[in-house]
């Protein structure tokens, strides 16, 4: 599945029929509709198959640590906020090992684009239960099946208000292309938990399993009243929705920040810590 020459790196190396292509097709599919350029935009990620996201596309890239992907951003966006800062992680990745970077990003506001590639699995080390798992799966670390209720990062990010709260399927480009660019356009945190395939490890949730379920929210839905969309993010089962579940407008941290009114830090060319004191005082 060739993805468009321009965002083209190294050949992945995912599993064949892995949910990631289908990401990797829609993600670069809503760089080329944007118009925009490789050197306009950095993607972070951590660790797991999620994470090697940035490898095979060719623009500037940050693959660090496992479930420290937000500080990363964080720090690139609030350092130069004209820059599109992009997060490519793991349901493992940011709702487990970066679980509480997760919480008070979403807190912070932060201007990221943040993409989950959520299979429900650990899917780099083989198939254990992630903090999405459904209850009752059966793993190797887990031979009883899942026993704890799954984390609903959507009803978590919905009750922090966060700006941009949507689901798509890695099995729906044009679908996942169009939360992609809407995305990348909304101001603030935005995030897109994907609906990921993962063909080797989680024999559960497969695209057959997601596509009997998955349905799109109609032009009747209204995503900026948010007791409605958190009511909407608790359906899960027979029914998926995917599409926009809430939206909201709230100031992101580099618009309101005192120091970054002056422009973003690297074009400031006066002392950094001069120009903090001289703020301070205004503001004590
Ligand atoms: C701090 C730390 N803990 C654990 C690991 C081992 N580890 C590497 S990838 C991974 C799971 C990745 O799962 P997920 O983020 O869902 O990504 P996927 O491979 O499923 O895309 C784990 C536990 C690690 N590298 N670092
Ligand atoms: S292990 Fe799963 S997530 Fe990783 S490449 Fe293979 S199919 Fe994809
Ligand atoms: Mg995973």
């Amino acid at each position: 599945m060739p993805i468009p020459e321009d965002w083209r790196s190294v050949e992945p190396a995912w599993c064949p029929g892995c949910g990631n292509f289908g990401i990797l097709r829609a993600f670069t599919n809503a760089l080329r509709d944007l118009g925009l350029k490789p050197e306009e935009m950095v993607v972070v990620s951590g660790i797991g198959q999620a994470g090697k996201f940035p490898h095979y596309l060719k623009c500037n890239a940050f693959n660090g640590l496992h479930g420290r992907t937000l500080p990363v951003a964080t720090g690139l966006k609030l350092a130069n906020p004209e820059l599109l800062v992009m997060v490519t992680t793991g349901d493992g990745d940011c709702y487990g090992e970066g679980g509480n970077h997760f919480i008070h990003a979403l807190r912070r506001n932060v201007g990221i684009k943040l993409f989950i590639h959520d299979n429900q699995i650990y899917g780099l080390t083989k198939g254990q239960a992630s903090p999405t798992s459904d209850i009752g799966m059966v793993t190797k670390n887990q031979p009883f099946g899942v026993l704890i209720e799954p984390l609903n990062p959507l009803a978590l990010a919905i009750a922090l208000q966060c700006n941009f709260v949507a689901r798509s399927f890695a099995g729906d480009l044009d679908h996942l292309s169009d939360m992609v660019k809407q995305a990348i356009q909304h101001p603030g945190l935005t995030l897109v938990d994907v609906l990921q395939p993962c063909v080797s490890f989680n024999h559960l949730n497969t695209f057959k399993w997601y596509q009997q379920r998955v349905y799109k929210l109609g032009d009747d839905y209204e995503p900026t009243d948010q007791q409605a969309a958190f009511a909407k993010s608790l359906e899960w089962g027979d029914r998926i929705p995917i599409g926009v579940l809430y939206r909201s407008d709230r100031a992101s941290l580099e618009d309101i920040h005192p120091v970054l009114k002056a422009g973003p830090l690297i074009k400031q060319e006066t002392d950094f810590r001069a120009k903090m004191q001289e703020t301070l005082q205004t503001l004590f």
